[in-house]
């Protein structure tokens, strides 16, 4: 009997670990949307509106942020932070900011358009966070090319960085990464300080490599018209930092379909 009791507690925490993606000790369970003025809209790995409030939560401080407050969504939404999913943010309220009027979301409204403060917190939805600190490291990136690097480069990187950058070029275009430079402290399977490029918009799918050391390493093509780069650094030894660029070209360019290097 005692057993059994040991084997669910278990079986109960691996499955609480998976739901919070847990992945070589790091924990991350959302993607990111979008992002203006220090407010980003994050929702989980397993789609649109899967967090509770304590999960929402607990996205936002895992970055070094917190839950965005009804002003900081409304600062963003001014300069043109419109999305169209509701998320959690200060003190428990749901809500989402609309720019443009439009039939199929907001209700034709302009604004926040504003749930309220949930009474059943176990309700699920988006997050939406605010972290001014965190422009440099991530974010999505739509332009047609752009430089993508460690945080402080050319100084060197911090330890304990996590960095998600999700590219999204527009549909029927494909992605080319070109490193520029490359030093990320150095070990056999790069646990420590690693890298990471995918081929999809999540870290989940897609896996196309992950790099340290000090070897540039070559360039890498997207299948589709979404990436997303990871960065991590752990609590000791930093090193010079990267730095690339991707851009963006028409898929009838190439000849193949798979991603791949170039040599
Ligand atoms: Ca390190």
């Amino acid at each position: 009997m005692r057993v059994f009791t040991l084997l669910t507690a278990l079986c109960l925490l691996l499955k609480e670990a998976q739901a919070w993606g847990y992945k070589d000790g790091i924990f991350h369970n959302s993607i990111w949307l979008e992002q203006a003025a220090g407010v980003y809209h994050r929702e989980s790995r397993k789609g649109r509106y899967q967090l509770t409030y304590k999960e929402a939560k607990a996205v936002c401080k895992y970055e070094g942020g917190s839950l965005a407050t009804y002003q900081q969504l409304e600062a963003a939404r001014q300069i043109g932070f419109h999305v169209c999913a509701a998320g959690w943010f200060d003190r428990g309220r749901v809500g989402y900011p609309i720019v443009k009027a439009g039939a199929k979301c907001g209700f034709g409204k302009i604004g926040i358009v504003d749930y309220g403060y949930r009474l059943n917190k176990s309700e699920k939805w988006d997050v939406y966070c605010y972290n001014p600190n965190s422009k440099e490291c991530g974010g999505v990136l739509t332009d047609p090319k752009r430089i993508i690097q460690s945080p402080g480069f050319p100084d060197e990187y911090q330890d304990e960085q996590i960095c998600y950058w999700h590219i999204r070029v527009k549909l029927g275009q494909r992605i080319v990464l070109h490193f520029l430079e490359f030093d990320v402290e150095d070990d056999t399977a790069c646990l420590a300080d690693y890298l990471e490029v995918y081929d999809s918009y999540d870290d989940v799918s897609g896996f196309a490599g992950r790099f340290c050391g000090e070897e540039l390493p070559d360039d890498i093509i997207s299948t589709g018209n979404v990436m997303t780069l990871k960065f991590l650094s752990d609590a000791s030894v930093t090193a010079g930092g990267f730095q690339l660029h991707y851009t963006a070209h028409d898929a009838s360019q190439f000849s193949h379909n798979h991603t791949h290097y170039l040599h």
